[in-house]
């Protein structure tokens, strides 16, 4: 597990991973989230939270989080995405693409998901190739939100 309070998460590629923006548990009247980049490790399953694995206490500040994404970036999960709020002017956190050749949001394979199988889509996947996806939780629309993704040559 890296927890990286500010600035960039990087962790070694290989098995599977934790990589956490600010926090594992918080507490208190305002915790809040810092602007952090995670990078998903490739060939490696990254489970990665933005700001805090767990709150008590609150309400919470979330931080503007990029999660980035290269090729064969393994089966990956953000557990704590969250998409920009016009009515707080909150920016939200951004998925940024990393590829060989260019790409846009058409190109990107994206499905609703029910993870816990009651009936009710809660999450998205995006899936790049039999081997590589991105699980983003508690987001069942994403395709609605073209906006929270960069896309950026390599
Ligand atoms: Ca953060
Ligand atoms: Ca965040
Ligand atoms: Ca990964």
């Amino acid at each position: 597990m890296l927890i990286d309070g500010t600035g960039r998460t990087r962790v070694p590629s290989g098995g599977t991973n934790v990589l956490i923006g600010d926090a594992v548990q918080v507490t208190g009247q305002e915790p809040t989230g810092g602007n952090d980049t995670l990078i998903s490790a490739p060939h490696t399953n990254d489970s990665m939270w933005g700001d805090f694995q767990s709150v008590s206490g609150g309400p919470p500040h979330f931080g503007n989080d990029t999660f980035v994404f290269g090729p064969h970036n393994g089966n990956d999960i953000i557990n704590d995405f969250q998409l920009p709020d016009p009515q707080t002017s909150f920016a939200g956190d951004i998925i940024e693409i990393d590829s060989k050749k260019p790409m846009t949001f058409a190109d990107l394979n994206i499905q609703p998901l029910d993870t816990n199988n009651d009936g009710i889509l809660d999450s998205s996947v995006i899936q790049f190739d039999p081997h590589d996806s991105v699980t983003v939780l508690g987001i069942p629309n994403l395709t609605d939100h073209p906006e929270v993704f960069h896309f950026v040559l390599i």
